[in-house]
């Protein structure tokens, strides 16, 4: 056996080739070591669709390194010497290859994290950790950034991020004249039976073994994986990229926030899956939007509405989770600790908002960002669910779902379990807001327009009281005071009937009965 200098350790995220564990190896010289374990497939009961996806992609990406000369220690599933840990497979290949060194690239849960941080003192063997250069904004840039400030407000991380990418700048300024065209990117839902196809990427062999493999040992989890279509390849992905900047790019930005029972996607383009393995790259998927709106074939709401997202966003959540780690998981701001009930795994209650979108999630692995933000994460906070328990669902359902970027998204942005750290006001709604910007509620046992009672929408019985339960911690939030006036102009009386509303909906809830 040839002698191994480094052992390149590849996580189930670190999907491309351009991954800093590969800078410099040598494929003489150098294994890669890939490891399919049980303790990650389980540690959530993560959905059957999301399994396949990172097993089947992992699978892919050992055989491209294969072809490109290098030598592969792959370990599947099923193996019948599987330690069923990533570091009980580093032990058995330390073991085996007696490597000079390991290299990895950081890994995207503060957990694996712990792990990996162990393994030089556990096996005696140098462990270079490099950072993830998938990311535009270093961990150490965000903390740097985030020392200079009292408050870390999103919108001035991003507007860094378009001077450091230099992405719709013309020289210090923001083409158009303004950072955000958000406020144009709220129209309500539309059908539209002429929305174009999305790319469905047939299962090969490979894919196939997954699914089996996958429907056998994990029956119990969520979801069937019988119809898998993602992509698991960076070639299929990009593929998918190009779709979606030529077909709904253009339509994007307008609605962004709308939902329709009918049409589980969209205009949203259904990346972040592959994003999140490394099988796309950010800034290129920006610099293609960019173009987009260059060329003229988007508008420049849409184009600026999705850079913000991916410059913005997606890398100032990853900032937040890596600075809060690991305090920020127990985070409980409202002190919430109701159990999830039963039909967020089953989709079964007559709330119409509530059933479509945990349906969409069943049978896709996603829900696009309003649904889970407005209708689950708003339901969630307004019912005061245990947001732990909270974060736990959503990193098991959603084929995107690694922690860095789950987590700060459930208990900051849509719990608000953390105080205010990561957004300014809690994203708590009443239905009308479900109702203007879907059409949901045509089809709905409650009544929107009833505000108290029995067939009243239980999003607006549960908006005033969850704000009448919070006023110590809520009242004095600028952003809020229009709603308290409200509140307070209200008769006793009325209040009243929406306490007890609240508190027979939330009772027949912890009773386990049907709402
Ligand atoms: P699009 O609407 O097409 O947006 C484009 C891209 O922008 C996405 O692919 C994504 O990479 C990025 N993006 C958009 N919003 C965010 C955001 N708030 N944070 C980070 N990136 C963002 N995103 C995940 O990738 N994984 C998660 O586990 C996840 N959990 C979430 C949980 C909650 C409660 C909420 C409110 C949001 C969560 N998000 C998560 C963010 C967002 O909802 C998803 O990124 C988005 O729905 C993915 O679908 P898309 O690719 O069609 O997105
Ligand atoms: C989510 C997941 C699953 C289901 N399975 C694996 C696996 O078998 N092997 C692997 O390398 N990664 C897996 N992952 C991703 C990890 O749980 C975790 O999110 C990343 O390692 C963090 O960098
Ligand atoms: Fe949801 Fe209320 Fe509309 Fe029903 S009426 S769909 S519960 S917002």
């Amino acid at each position: 056996m040839k002698r191994c200098r480094r052992l390149i350790y590849i996580f189930g995220d670190h999907l491309s080739h351009r991954i800093s564990s590969l800078d410099g190896a040598d494929p003489q010289r150098d294994i890669v070591l890939m490891c399919e374990v049980a303790e990650e497939t389980t540690y959530v009961k993560h959905h059957k669709k999301k399994i396949v996806l990172i097993l089947s992609a992992m699978r892919h990406f050992a055989d491209e390194l294969r072809i490109r000369g290098f030598s592969v220690r792959y370990v599947q599933l099923d193996d019948a010497d599987n330690s069923g840990s990533f570091t009980g497979e580093l032990s058995a290949a330390v073991a085996i290859l007696s490597p000079d060194c390991v290299v990895v690239t950081e890994p995207g849960e503060w957990r694996v994290g712990q792990d990996v941080s162990r393994w030089q003192s556990m096996f005696g063997v140098p462990v270079s950790i490099r950072p993830d250069r998938r990311f535009l904004c270093s961990r150490e840039e965000f903390t740097a950034w985030a020392d200079e400030r009292r408050t870390l407000t999103m919108e001035f991380f991003y507007r860094r991020m378009r001077r450091k990418t230099k992405l719709l700048m013309r020289g210090d300024d923001p083409v158009g004249g303004r950072w955000n065209f958000d406020s144009e990117n709220r129209a309500p839902a539309k059908p539209d039976l002429f929305r174009p196809a999305r790319l469905k990427f047939k299962p090969d062999t490979t894919t196939r073994e997954v699914i089996d493999l996958v429907e056998q040992r994990f029956a119990g989890h969520m979801g069937t994986a019988k119809d898998f279509n993602f992509a698991v390849t960076s070639s299929d992905a990009r593929d998918a990229a190009e779709v979606f900047n030529r077909d709904f790019l253009p339509f994007f930005g307008e609605t962004q926030d709308a939902m329709l029972r009918d049409d589980a996607l969209l205009n949203h383009s259904v990346l972040s899956p592959y994003l999140n393995l490394g099988l796309l790259d950010p800034l290129e998927l920006c610099k293609s939007a960019e173009r987009a709106y260059l060329d003229g074939d988007a508008p420049l709401n849409a184009a600026e509405g999705f850079i913000r997202q991916i410059i913005g966003w997606r890398e100032y959540v990853r900032g937040m989770y890596w600075r809060f780690m690991p305090e920020y998981a127990s985070s409980n701001f409202f002190k919430a600790s109701r159990p999830l009930p039963d039909f967020f795994w089953t989709g079964k209650t007559a709330m119409a908002c509530l059933a479509t979108t945990i349906s969409d999630t069943i049978d896709n692995a996603y829900a696009h960002h309003i649904q889970r933000l407005m209708v689950t994460g708003n339901f969630a906070m307004l019912a005061g669910l245990d947001p732990f328990a909270l974060h736990e669902w959503y990193l098991e359902v959603y084929a995107d779902a690694i922690e860095w970027v789950e987590l700060p998204n459930v208990i900051g942005m849509s719990q608000f379990a953390d105080g205010g750290s990561l957004g300014s006001k809690p994203y708590c709604a009443s239905g009308s807001y479900i109702s203007r910007m879907s059409d949901y509620c045509e089809g709905c046992r409650y009544d929107v327009r009833s505000k108290t009672g029995k067939f009243a929408c239980p999003f607006n019985f549960l908006y005033w009281d969850f704000l009448d339960r919070h006023v110590q911690d809520l009242s004095a939030n600028r952003r809020l005071q229009h709603s308290y006036a409200t509140w307070r102009r209200m008769t006793q009386d009325r209040r009243n009937e929406y306490r007890q509303s609240a508190r027979a909906f939330l009772q027949r809830l912890d009773e386990g009965l049907d709402v």
